[in-house]
């Protein structure tokens, strides 16, 4: 019998490094990154954050909408989104970054959205601290984890699923995770989980639900795919792995000069020139040094600190440019000592690759 991507069991097609496959493509077109040239904005415009989306974009009426606060609390609460948007409000700067950014430098690559570098962005997310609505709803003694149910549907490897995740008491305690409706002064957009998602400052992006539907306290673990299954580091497919949570350092370049359409090679003209990017971290740890690699040396950028402990900082460092081809690398190290490794580190999703950022750059001395 062939195999059924509706039945546990089914394969992840096998995917050569290098060569792109006609899925990975398709999910590429669905799921944009940012673009890189917005890395000099504090905060990403709206419709240029990136987007990853797994199954389908449901299109909800806000009028319609309800969230649930279910299972074991002795308070349950049915709140429609006027109800939600009475609750005190708060604006967080928070960079969001995609586990799978930088899949597509690790070896052999997993056969999922391809992303190279721009699967992150950071916006302004209006919401409620979600921490006293659980409160509200008296969760039970016992609870062990709270489950954060979406309105998308699909099949992942056979499993039939609506993407959920969950958090601990614990880790409801320690992480500032809110409830949002708004992104940059705006409504959410369709894409980024209108009208309602969860935001987890300083942790990759899968943990922010979008399309919240229920919050459901459990008295025992939750095993949900996206859970149990999904987001974990792991060497082998097959093993049980590690649960994917917090953000690791990285840095990007924002490209410097202008780029060949088709190649996206960058060209410069030869003199003195501000290279400028991002470095970010998570868990809220602050970024303490960007070096930037500069004619064979490793020069300290200058950092700006950003507003908020869980936005991006931006750095900068002149340079003059001297004809000839020039390869930049950027590598950011945080407060608690930790820097990006040069080289890809394998993972059998393409997880967590915090490697070096390298742009090539032509420079000549005369304008074209
Ligand atoms: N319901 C639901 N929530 C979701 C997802 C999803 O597919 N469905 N994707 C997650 C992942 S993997 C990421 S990286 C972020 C991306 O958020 P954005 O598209 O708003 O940038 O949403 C998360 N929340
Ligand atoms: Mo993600």
């Amino acid at each position: 019998m062939e195999a059924s991507p509706f039945q546990p069991g089914y394969p992840r097609p096998e995917t050569r490094d290098g060569v792109f496959s006609r899925e990975e493509v398709a999910l590429a077109n669905r799921n944009s990154g940012i673009l890189l040239e917005t890395l000099s904005l504090d905060v990403t415009p709206v419709g240029l954050h990136y987007l990853l989306n797994h199954f389908d974009v449901p299109l909800i009426d806000e009028n319609d909408h309800r969230l649930l606060l279910d299972g074991a609390f002795d308070a349950p609460l049915t709140l429609s989104m006027q109800d939600i948007r009475a609750l005190p409000q708060v604006t967080e700067r928070v960079t969001l970054e995609c586990a799978g950014n930088g899949r597509e430098g690790v070896s052999p690559r997993s056969h999922l959205m391809p992303w190279m570098y721009e699967a992150v962005g950071t916006s302004e997310w209006m919401g409620t601290p979600l921490a006293p609505l659980l409160e509200r709803a008296r969760p039970r003694e016992h609870v062990q984890d709270f489950v954060f149910t979406g309105a998308d549907f699909g099949f992942d490897k056979g499993h039939a699923h609506s993407f959920a995740r969950s958090l601990t008491p614990d880790q409801i305690a320690d992480l500032e995770v809110m409830l949002v409706w708004g992104m940059n002064g705006q409504p959410l957009l369709p894409q980024h989980g209108a009208p309602l998602r969860i935001i987890v400052p300083g942790w990759y992006g899968m943990a922010s639900v979008k399309w919240l539907t229920s919050i459901t306290a459990l008295t025992e673990r939750f095993d949900g795919y996206q859970q149990k299954h999904g987001y974990h580091y792991r060497q082998r497919s097959d093993e049980a792995g590690t649960p994917i949570t917090r953000i690791l350092v990285k840095s990007l370049i924002k490209p410097p000069g202008v780029p060949d359409w088709v190649t996206r090679k960058r060209w410069l003209v030869a003199g003195p020139v501000t290279l400028e990017g991002r470095a970010w971290s998570g868990g809220g740890v602050p970024i303490e040094s960007v070096e930037v690699f500069l004619d064979g040396v490793w020069q300290e950028a200058d950092l700006t600190r950003p507003k908020s402990r869980y936005a991006w900082t931006h750095w900068q460092v002149e340079w003059a440019a001297t004809p000839g081809v020039h390869h930049l690398i950027c590598r950011a190290t945080d407060a608690e000592g930790n820097t990006q490794p040069m080289q890809s580190r394998f993972d059998a999703a393409g997880f967590g690759n915090n490697s070096v950022h390298r742009v090539e750059v032509h420079v000549s001395d005369i304008p074209a």
